[in-house]
């Protein structure tokens, strides 16, 4: 095929989550002179939203550009969370190459190995960094090995395996093109993205073809398609046809263009095969569509994405103290949130879920539904989400469930602790490696339900010290029952104002989740009950006065610090009888049949 524009490169980088790929982004484009002098940006500039900044991770791809002797280089920067595989899959489909990162001592870990696959099944041409050479515990050699073994295993191409290696320091701008080299510049890695990874294909003469791989919306400018123009040239002002999903052709004019630079989206008039663009102001286009030629439309082949693994109940807030809180709180709003997230997400599946209010929200793992639902509180919404189920499959008349790779790293005196809770939830050791650095790292294929509420139990388990990474591998035959929270909940068992007495009174029973002054309602979880069953309790109980003042008293009152769940504890630990009921201001608990004498 023909080269359609020699002096650009479209790469996307791609790795394990915490491996580095925003940090290199970020000092790609601060050497890449698209900076002044005088601006200056921050650290990981890349991870613009809310949530990014806060939880320091990457939640949506984003592209990015930068310049390199005259070569325009489009970067698409994209998440390493598992749950967030669907946005690495379609930024695949706008590049020629990755940049595979590898950090130098955690070496390749399960999602490294996800979206090599993906990128060698989609043909890319791979360039291996190996970040973080500064680690004090980092193992160059031993990483690399890791990483050819792993190309082999995914049956990579014997072009592939030829991939050039950059050794890198991300945090300071810093590539070698061999751990000797004494650059002190990204040079190196700029150098291997010009020689090694192809200019785009694609006839410009040919019938126009932009796919959209990416949405973003602007109050400015409205929806905004960003994507690819794989054949043909697409003009400022062109009217254009949009093949849509289900076959309806919409004609339209491009009124607003943009390619990338840097964080900011510039202004274009014309582009070609191989262009990154944003288009603006196409209303109702989504991904996979096609933008093509206004007479004789051509559309692409769907965009293919992994199917959902997990679902989760989201409905209406029917909790005592619904409204109170929040903005959005009717089965409208609800719907026309979801209808709305699936439009950019579409790794999302909404289903009904028995009755108009609920919804069966569908996706890859409690994280990316976690964020949703903390995005949702932060614009207003109050809903209630139950317990994650699994999704499960009918394959040839039989129940499959899915099954993951999980990578357990701990220090050596929780490895017992590890295998025991694994074998508990029907996962099986696949390989256990000791790096002689008191860590050791164990590998199980455990069924998804297993990992459900794995990560906390975890944690306390090895005081704080695991590392958890797991990689969907599949469907399996249905494993049978995995024995699940062994504790009951402390139950409210009337309305009213937490008090101190009553927590100092209750505390023995177990861990409390609410503070002395705390509004409850019966049948709303105050704690987890030590033992097994669920125990109904007044913690709004006072103390009776007695004619003396009862201050001193309460003074002296020794309350241990409750246990404040955040959302993904309390998604965690609810069992399939309990709701999570979530405003803009409070994360509660509560059974879903509120009464005492009716549960
Ligand atoms: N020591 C060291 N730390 C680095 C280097 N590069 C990045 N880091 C650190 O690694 C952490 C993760 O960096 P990110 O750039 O957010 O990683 P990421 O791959 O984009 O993470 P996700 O997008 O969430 O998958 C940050 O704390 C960085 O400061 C490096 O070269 N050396
Ligand atoms: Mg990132």
């Amino acid at each position: 095929m023909k080269i359609s524009n020699p002096n650009l490169r479209n790469i996307a980088i791609i790795a394990h989550v915490d491996h580095g790929k925003t940090t290199l982004v970020d000092s790609m484009f601060k050497q890449s002179g698209i900076y002044r002098a005088n601006e200056q940006a921050e650290d990981r500039a890349m991870d613009s939203n809310e949530l990014e900044r806060e939880r320091g991770i990457t939640i949506l791809a984003k592209t990015t550009g930068g310049w390199y002797r005259g070569v325009k280089i489009n970067i698409v920067d994209t998440p390493g969370h598992a749950d967030f595989g669907g946005e690495v899959e379609r930024a695949l489909k706008l590049v020629d190459g990755v940049m595979l990162l590898v950090d130098a001592s955690e070496g390749p870990l399960p999602q490294t190995r996800y979206v090599l696959s993906k990128a060698l099944e989609a043909g890319l041409t791979p360039i291996l960094v190996i970040n973080k050479i500064d680690r004090p515990d980092s193992r160059v050699q031993e990483v690399l090995n890791e990483v050819f073994d792993l190309f082999i295993d995914l049956d990579a191409a014997e072009e592939q395996l030829e991939f050039p290696i950059v050794y890198t320091i991300a945090r300071d701008g810093v590539a070698k093109a061999t751990m000797e080299d004494p650059s002190t510049t990204l040079e190196p890695l700029f150098e291997a993205i010009v020689k090694h990874i192809p200019p785009p294909t694609g006839n410009p003469e040919g019938i126009l073809q932009f796919q959209v791989a990416n949405l973003d919306y602007s109050d400015y400018l409205g929806r905004i398609a960003i994507g690819r123009v794989f054949q043909g040239r697409l003009n400022l002002g062109d009217e254009v046809s949009v093949c849509h999903l289900n076959g309806q052709i919409q004609k339209t004019k491009i009124t607003k263009m943009f390619t990338f630079e840097g964080l900011k989206r510039v202004e274009e008039t014309s582009a070609g095969p191989g262009d990154i663009l944003a288009i603006a102001g196409v209303e109702g286009i989504t991904i996979g569509e096609t933008v093509s030629h206004v007479d004789t439309p051509k559309a692409m082949a769907k965009i293919r994405i992994d199917e959902p693994t997990i679902g989760m109940v989201f409905t209406i807030n029917t909790s005592p103290f619904a409204g109170r809180e929040g903005q959005w709180v009717t089965s409208r709003n609800l719907r026309d949130r979801l209808d709305k997230e699936l439009l950019t997400n579409v790794s999302l599946n909404v289903a009904e879920a028995g009755g108009p209010d609920a919804f069966q929200v569908m996706g890859r793992g409690e994280l990316q539904l976690a964020i949703l639902i903390e995005m949702m509180r932060r614009e207003g919404f109050e809903l209630m989400v139950g317990k994650p189920q699994i999704l499960t499959k009918e394959i040839d008349g039989q129940v499959r469930e899915p099954q993951e790779l999980l990578v357990v790293d701990v220090p050596e005196q929780y490895v017992g602790v590890v295998i025991e809770k694994m074998g508990m939830r029907k996962g099986k050791m696949s390989k256990m490696v000791n790096h002689g650095s008191g860590r050791v790292r164990l590998e199980f294929l455990v069924p998804s339900r297993g990992l459900i509420g794995l990560r906390s139990e975890m944690l306390t388990d090895t005081r704080g010290t695991a590392i958890l990474n797991s990689l969907f591998q599949g469907y399996i035959d249905w494993q049978g029952d995995i024995p699940m929270r062994m504790t009951g909940a402390l139950v409210a068992d009337r309305a009213g104002s937490t008090t101190g007495y009553a927590i100092f009174n209750l505390q023995e029973r177990g861990e409390m989740f609410v503070e002395p002054g705390t509004e409850v309602y019966e049948g709303m979880i105050v704690g987890e009950n030590s033992r097994f069953d669920d125990l109904n309790v007044n913690i709004v109980k006072e103390k009776k006065l007695t004619n003396m003042r009862a201050s001193s008293a309460d003074e002296a009152i020794r309350l241990v610090p409750p246990k404040l769940l955040n959302l993904e504890q309390a998604i965690e630990f609810i069992n399939e009888d309990e709701w999570v009921e979530v405003t803009p201001k409070s994360i509660r608990l509560r059974k879903k049949i509120l009464k005492a004498n009716q549960r």
